[in-house]
């Protein structure tokens, strides 16, 4: 089994060897996917795996736009369209300067099994920009996306593939590239999801990864007994995502210390109020500002330039940055301190050594697939109310975002069952893997 496993990661690795955070993402699915594989015969000899791991299509394009001063800019776009299975490709654009295709592809397949456990039809893709938004006018921030819609929207399209928003991505950027391709199309259609309520978007989209990450906690820790409630949890990020999974947990009358940014963290031992959180939501999302200046309107709060929040003491830890951000060092701390329960808002922030950790100690982690799949959930719910021409409450759509929740976590738990232990990650991955692949064994060597 080990030698299947390692002659898979060793072909694949030698067709994308310039992909390390891809490969990463290809070995932890290889690794649980690949025993269920050999244990049911119905994938043999379909090479069903190495299929799902090459995209469908990889698009990349050359983005010019115009900056403040008059001089002319260029960026690179892509969208990787990985898996479209079971439905169109589905998933966010993100705009980082780190933003290259082993990201992307290693977020697009990610994607593929985070849909497929949301129970709706939707395929897997990904896309974005090495674009810095940081630091841009509105006037710039408008250009580039006008810019690089007028290329994407060959690409897309209501029933082809639907984009959303991911780092650097928000409500801002999907209207400036809704605009634009209404105007390119001269069609008013569901074609990006995160859309502001007045033109299409759903109620509780902004908060649903974040909440979604709070409610997957909540679904691990009541299956042992235990709840959110009065726990102490440690933040990492102030985004999107960030935001609504700290005010989730104060919802849920637990004490949140942190957030960060790519500056810094902020430690305030007195608990992050929903007061605080509406500042720090006013600093991040309308003045565009740094987490740092958290600690000059609330002085007893401590700012760590520079440094990720993992060596503060918690019960529960919510990484809602970005890859790769907490190490086997910061896992080991986090234990050390008390930390019981792991529910990654972000895709892949925790580095293998790290989930290793959390294995050998036995305490509740969930992948970012299972537990950040909120977001995706409430895109698909999106999607369904533009096709219906309707819009649900957000009674309506907080409810069926809860039961989406509930449902991956059940699905983790039918195929992540060990001895003793629950390994989310393996369950995860097998759920996902088994709608997918079935969907491709139907439809033949397309
Ligand atoms: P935002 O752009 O709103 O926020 C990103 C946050 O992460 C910022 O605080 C940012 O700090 C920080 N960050 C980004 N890159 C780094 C870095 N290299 N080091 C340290 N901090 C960093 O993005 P989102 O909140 O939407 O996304 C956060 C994570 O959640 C990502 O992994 C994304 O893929 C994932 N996700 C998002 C979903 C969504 O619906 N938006 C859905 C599912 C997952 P700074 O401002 O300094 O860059
Ligand atoms: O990683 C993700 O799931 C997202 N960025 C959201 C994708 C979406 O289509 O809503």
């Amino acid at each position: 089994m080990k030698k299947s496993i390692e002659d898979f990661i060793t072909e694949i690795g030698e067709r994308n060897s310039q992909e390390p955070e891809f490969m990463q993402a290809v070995r932890e699915v290889s690794e649980t996917v690949i025993p269920y594989i050999v244990s049911n015969k119905i994938y043999h000899g379909k090479n069903i795996l190495m299929r799902m791991v090459e995209p469908e299509r990889v698009l990349m394009f050359r983005v010019n736009w115009v900056d403040d001063s008059g001089e002319i800019r260029v960026n690179r776009g892509y969208r990787v369209q990985m898996n479209s299975a079971i439905g169109p490709y589905k998933g966010g654009l993100r705009f980082h300067p780190s933003v290259n295709l082993s990201i992307l592809k290693f977020l697009a397949f990610e994607q593929v099994f985070k849909n497929s456990l949301t129970t709706l039809p939707m395929g897997g893709g990904k896309g974005g920009s090495d674009f810095d938004p940081k630091g841009k006018s509105d006037g710039e921030i408008m250009r580039f996306c006008q810019s690089f819609m007028t290329e994407l929207f060959r690409y897309i399209g209501p029933n082809t593939d639907i984009p959303a928003g991911d780092i650097g991505v928000g409500g801002r950027e999907i209207g400036y590239m809704f605009g634009q391709y209404k105007k390119l199309k001269k069609e008013f259609t569901g074609v990006l999801t995160g859309k502001g309520l007045s033109w299409g978007g759903s109620l509780i989209r902004p908060e649903a990864t974040g909440y979604g990450t709070v409610y997957f906690a909540e679904n691990m820790l009541n299956h042992v007994k235990n709840s959110v409630k009065g726990k102490t949890v440690v933040i990492s990020g102030s985004g999107n995502v960030a935001q609504f999974a700290a005010e989730k947990c104060i919802q849920l009358s637990a004490k949140v210390v942190s957030l960060s940014d790519s500056s810094g963290s902020i430690y305030d031992s007195e608990g992050i109020t929903e007061e605080k959180l509406k500042y720090v939501m006013d600093l991040k999302n309308n003045k565009r500002e740094r987490i740092s200046e958290y600690v000059k309107k609330y002085p007893k709060a401590k700012f760590y330039k520079n440094q990720t929040p993992w060596d503060i003491p918690c019960e529960i830890a919510l990484p809602c940055a970005t890859q790769n951000e907490l190490n086997e060092k910061n896992a080991k701390s986090l234990i050390n301190n008390g930390c019981v329960c792991i529910s990654e808002g972000a895709n892949m922030p925790c580095t293998p050594e790290a989930i290793s950790v959390f294995r050998k100690n036995k305490v509740l982690y969930a992948p970012g697939k299972a537990s950040n799949a909120g977001g995706v959930a409430v895109s698909g719910l999106e999607m369904a109310q533009n096709s219906l021409r309707y819009s649900w409450t957000r009674e309506e759509v907080d409810s069926r975002l809860k039961d989406i929740m509930l449902d991956i976590h059940n699905a983790c738990i039918t195929h992540g069952l060990e001895e003793g232990y629950i390994n989310y990650e393996k369950g995860a991955n097998i759920a996902g893997f088994i709608k997918v692949a079935d969907a491709m064994l139907a439809q033949g060597v397309v």
